[in-house]
């Protein structure tokens, strides 16, 4: 018997001294310093979610329902602590919510004891995933997530068929949500979807991605916008796009907006990924860009190329070669951008209001041509060769 406590006590002393890990950071660029160790994986996951701890009914002391992937989680600051709401994937490969904290940001993040339970609609959900965390200017606490389920007129043959919704939910506390209807968007399938913060003209508005089907985008052209006047009944009409794909940039095959948008004096502060095809298969970058604060839907800065790629470890898991977004937080001015990789851990990388800005600003737009890279290129080589002349330097 007391073996058996001892081998309890060892499997949670072993995840203690995960949990109390310091981070580090191990990549500074100017732009963001990224951290050394994944602030949250399948193995930060309790103890108690995946073992029967009691030895009579698990004498073996067996894993019992497994943890496969945390990742893509929503953020927020919330009492004071940096919470993120992540996407937990079970060994069964459903996905489903739960809600991590910290004091510091960067490590000691811990499960609360229980994942959250998801009240369904009228239409169950298959799966879950993804959620946007959007604190709004009406006093409730959104969660944006996809929802997936089986069209009803699939075929048997092909059990893969699946389609992609916008759930929505609120809180006031994380603990109690309140699920609203799904958005509808008519024939388009949705995915990526976030609440802007604040209303827009008396609505909600809301950043959307199109697709024609559950994985291509297809004619959805892009990153989407729409307005909706009330929330507890989300119908939208025509979505603008406001961010397209492009050929032969880092978003060629498709983009989705990441978290909700930092506001600051010089326009809403956007991140997002953008996906191209390689014979490798798809690649996931995350990108910025700047919208105005009269109107969060027009772009004034669209800096050129990736923000962040998949780096060492991160480039591979479960779907390997995806740097993925979906939360943030603006703290006094510096700005914690957790990102997962790959589809299976959670990472964090910081930077401030002030150099992200900068980035958007500064950035040379993408020229769309191999020669218009090199002449741009070429200029600020020029600039710099002349600087370092009349410094003495070279
Ligand atoms: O597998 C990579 C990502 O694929 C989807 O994103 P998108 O709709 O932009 O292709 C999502 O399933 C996301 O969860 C996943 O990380």
């Amino acid at each position: 018997m007391n073996n058996k406590i001892e081998s309890v006590k060892k499997l949670i002393e072993d995840q203690e001294q995960l949990l109390n890990r310091q981070n580090a950071v191990a990549q500074d660029n100017g732009i963001f310093k990224r951290y050394k160790y994944p602030i949250i994986t399948a193995d930060h996951v309790p103890v108690y979610w995946k073992y029967d701890l009691n030895s009579e009914t698990n004498p073996l002391m067996m894993e019992r329902i497994g943890v496969n992937a945390a990742f893509n989680a929503g953020a927020i600051l919330f009492d004071g602590k940096f919470t993120l709401v992540v996407r937990t994937e079970g060994n069964d490969r459903k996905s489903f919510f739960a809600v991590a904290q910290s004091d510091t940001g960067v490590d000691n993040f811990r499960f609360w004891d229980y994942p959250v339970i998801l009240p369904q609609t009228q239409d169950p959900d298959t799966n879950v995933y993804d959620m946007r965390l959007t604190k709004h200017d009406d006093g409730w606490i959104y969660g944006l997530f996809c929802t997936e389920r089986r069209p009803k007129d699939a075929p048997e043959h092909d059990q893969s068929v699946a389609e992609a919704k916008c759930g929505i939910t609120r809180t006031k506390d994380l603990v109690n949500w309140e699920r609203l209807p799904d958005l509808d968007s008519g024939k388009s399938q949705q995915r990526n979807v976030v609440l802007h913060p604040e209303f827009v003209d008396g609505k909600y508005a809301f950043y959307t991605r199109p697709q024609d089907g559950f994985i291509d985008a297809g004619s959805g052209g892009g990153i989407g916008w729409a307005l909706i006047e009330n929330i507890e009944q989300p119908v939208i009409g025509d979505q603008k796009i406001i961010d397209p794909k492009v050929y032969h940039t880092i978003k060629e095959v498709k983009n989705g907006q990441g978290p909700t948008p930092i506001k600051t004096d010089e326009g809403w502060l956007h991140l997002a990924h953008g996906v191209r095809n390689t014979a490798a298969g798809l690649r996931y970058v995350l990108y910025m860009f700047m919208t105005s604060l009269d109107d969060p839907s027009e772009i004034i800065y669209s800096p050129g190329g990736h923000f962040m790629a998949p780096s060492g470890a991160e480039r591979t898991g479960d779907v390997s070669n995806v740097l993925f977004s979906n939360g943030w937080i603006e703290y006094s001015g510096e700005v914690f951008i957790y990102y997962a990789s790959s589809d299976t851990r959670m990472h964090v990388a910081t930077s401030t209001v002030e150099r992200l800005v900068d980035y958007c600003k500064h950035t040379p737009a993408d020229g769309l041509t191999s020669r218009a890279s090199v002449l741009t290129r070429n200029e600020l080589i020029r600039q710099n060769l002349e600087f370092l002349k009349n410094a003495n330097i070279r």
